[in-house]
């Protein structure tokens, strides 16, 4: 049984004064059925993790770079996220592939450094607008999949795969039901026929544009078992109501 996940992707978002948010939500008796996780800004790791230590609300990073310390001027590490109080990383999100030209094998490499970390990598994943239109999503989501995970180490306990297409990311489209139900049994059955049966404990998250109105219908789908959640993640009302929703 996988247990749901709720994670907050807070972007390029938050000063001090959002932390208060973060009370907010361990204030306000979140569903105890789900994990949660925020993954503010690197500047706010440290400070998000006092504020949440205690409560049922975890902490996690953004990105990191592939190598533990070195000459890598504005990088962060795993091993500086996970001393700065981080359990998770996410990785490989589509506006870090776009801005920053991330491959699948750099994604590939970070997800390692955050394995030997121990870091719970939330890999993503994404066709763009274009690739949907030319009925290239599954074999889009076959590639990443399969050039951005270690082929070792992958399990329910090491990897969380966030399914967000490119198109559906900060602009209130959302795919149909059944076209996220199609990707992600798509991933599952992917990543059990690399893994094995270990990989039936990967929780697979949906991402984009996912809202306290659209939850409840999503989170029904077979095979999403949480959601990466960015913009209605910042005010905890719309996070809570997102979580009891899971
Ligand atoms: C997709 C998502 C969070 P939003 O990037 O990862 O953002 O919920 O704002 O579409």
């Amino acid at each position: 049984m996988r247990r749901r996940l709720a994670a907050g992707n807070w972007k390029m978002n938050g000063t001090g004064a959002a932390l208060a948010e973060v009370t907010a939500l361990s204030g306000g008796h979140p569903n105890p059925q789900v994990d949660i996780l925020i993954c503010p800004p690197a500047t706010l790791i440290q400070r998000m993790a006092e504020v949440a230590r205690g409560t049922a609300i975890a902490v996690g990073g953004q990105d990191c770079h592939k190598a533990r310390t070195g000459a890598h001027t504005g990088d962060v590490s795993a091993h500086m996220l996970h001393e700065a109080g981080a359990s998770h990383v996410i990785l490989g999100h589509s506006e870090r592939r776009t801005d920053h030209g991330e491959t699948d094998a750099t994604v590939r490499a970070k997800t390692e450094a955050a394995l030997d970390e121990k870091l719970v990598a939330i890999v993503c994943v994404g066709e763009t607008e274009t690739q949907r239109d030319a009925g290239e999503t599954l074999s889009v989501i076959g590639t990443q999949l399969q050039g951005s995970l270690p082929d070792h180490g992958v399990n329910g306990a090491t990897i969380v795969i966030a399914y967000e297409p490119v198109w559906a990311i900060g602009t209130g489209r959302v795919p149909t039901l059944d076209q996220i139900a199609e990707v992600h049994d798509f991933i599952r059955a992917g990543l059990v026929d690399r893994f094995g049966e270990d990989a039936q404990g990967i929780r697979l998250l949906y991402g984009g544009s996912v809202k306290p109105a659209n939850a409840a219908d999503i989170f029904a789908i077979s095979n999403v078992d949480g959601a990466l959640v960015g913009g209605a993640s910042l005010k905890a009302v719309d996070f809570s109501a997102i979580i009891s929703a899971l």
